[in-house]
């Protein structure tokens, strides 16, 4: 009896895929023996994070993580590539055409519900089929949706349906996209699977790949997120995480700069309008961080003079653990409809036509451009 019992027992957490071991408590996959008795089997952590909110901190080996990647070239796999909207170009897998081969992707856009009222989602697509191009990332299609509110769903089954034929789905994305959240609504709505996967807002929740089985004997596969390293939901320290990912409908805020202005977002990033006529900006960023406004030719001081009391996220005790600010100076051209993209933090639209000199100061690292306005 008891000997049936083991070959039982599932090896792997249900939650976040990893390889389960009662042995010992400081390492990934612990799970305590009683717990075996619980449904679904899930390992210590998942469990943590699903009662207690608890922030996790195991990293997954990145290089195993780009083998099972590149694995995908050589399966027949129809690829669920989801992006975070609020951050499209830090999450979005450039060299993704390179590890699924002729397998098709769909490009699934997360997170929807974080933009403020959309008039025109064609016109929202265009621009992602755009960026697409420009990243040489071919997709079967683009959808737009909420795991989170649940919309835009019939369209992305609709679209499976349709490219599925006799494959497994894979659901690859960088950390924190949504991807377990994606997939737990397909499970609620369309199955009678009591499999429920790990989600937090903690980036690296999933640690290793986890089969789900479908009806038809095939599988939708979620895997661990890709770090990429300029994001700055990677970066800052876990509290203030909240603080940079908007949870709510962005609200853009909107400020009418003179040139010689300077716009701090909490103690993590600043804008300066260097040069340029009058003329408005539009800053999508979380509406938990504080917007300070200030004289350019006083910036400095006062991020150093209050650099984690006034202006904060980060508090005062973390300001040393990110990267050194570094400066990025761009020249908006004349009759343009430019964002200022900095990922994880958001973006800035350049509302003026005449053109302007604008710089942003953010950790080393962060990945900033410039891009034709999202809105
Ligand atoms: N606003 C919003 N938040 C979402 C949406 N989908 C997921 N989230 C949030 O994003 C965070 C990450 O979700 P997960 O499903 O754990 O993301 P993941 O891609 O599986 O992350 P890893 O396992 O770390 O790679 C959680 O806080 C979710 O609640 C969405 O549609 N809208
Ligand atoms: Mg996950």
């Amino acid at each position: 009896m008891n000997q049936q019992n083991e070959t039982q027992r599932p090896a792997k957490c249900s939650g976040c895929g990893i390889t389960l071991q009662t042995g010992n408590k400081e390492l990934p996959g612990y799970i305590p023996e009683v717990a075996f008795e619980r449904e679904p089997v899930i390992c210590q952590r998942c469990f943590r994070i699903k009662n207690y909110n608890e922030a996790s901190s195991v990293s997954v080996d990145q290089d195993e993580f780009l083998h099972l990647l590149s694995g995908i070239g050589e399966k027949n796999a129809l690829v669920i590539h989801i992006v975070d909207l609020f951050d499209f170009e830090g999450s979005l897998i450039s060299g993704l055409q390179r590890f699924v081969g002729n397998n098709p992707v769909i490009l699934a856009v997360n997170k929807c519900d974080l933009l403020p009222k959309v008039t025109n989602w064609n016109k929202l697509r265009n621009w992602m089929q755009q960026r697409c191009k420009e990243h040489g990332l071919r997709t079967a299609e683009i959808v737009l949706v909420s795991a989170k509110r649940n919309q835009g769903f019939e369209r992305l089954l609709e679209t499976v349906s349709e490219l599925r034929g006799q494959r497994d789905i894979y659901v690859v994305g960088a950390t924190n996209v949504g991807k377990s959240t994606l997939i737990n609504r397909l499970i609620s709505d369309y199955s009678d699977l009591e499999q429920e996967l790990t989600t937090s807002r903690y980036p690296g929740t999933t640690l290793d790949t986890v089969k789900i089985p479908l009806d038809d004997g095939h599988y939708i596969i979620d895997t661990p997120g890709i770090v990429y390293p300029w994001r700055y939901s990677e970066l800052v320290e876990r509290r203030d995480l909240g603080a940079v990912m908007p949870e709510n409908p962005l609200k853009p805020a909107v400020y009418q700069l003179n040139e010689g202005q300077t716009l701090f977002f909490g103690g993590l990033g600043r804008f300066d309008f260097i040069q340029g006529p009058r003329q408005s900006f539009t800053c999508y960023i979380s509406t938990t961080l504080k917007i300070h406004r200030t004289k350019l030719e006083r910036a400095d001081s006062l991020y150093k003079d209050h650099r984690g009391e006034l202006l904060t996220p980060p508090v005062a005790a973390d300001m040393d653990k990110l990267p050194q600010w570094q400066r990025h100076e761009f020249r908006i051209g004349r009759g343009s409809q430019t964002d200022l993209f900095i990922s994880g933090l958001g973006w800035i639209k350049v509302n003026g036509t005449e053109g302007a000199v604008v710089a942003v100061h953010v950790p080393r690292g962060v990945k900033v451009l410039t891009r034709p306005s999202l809105i």
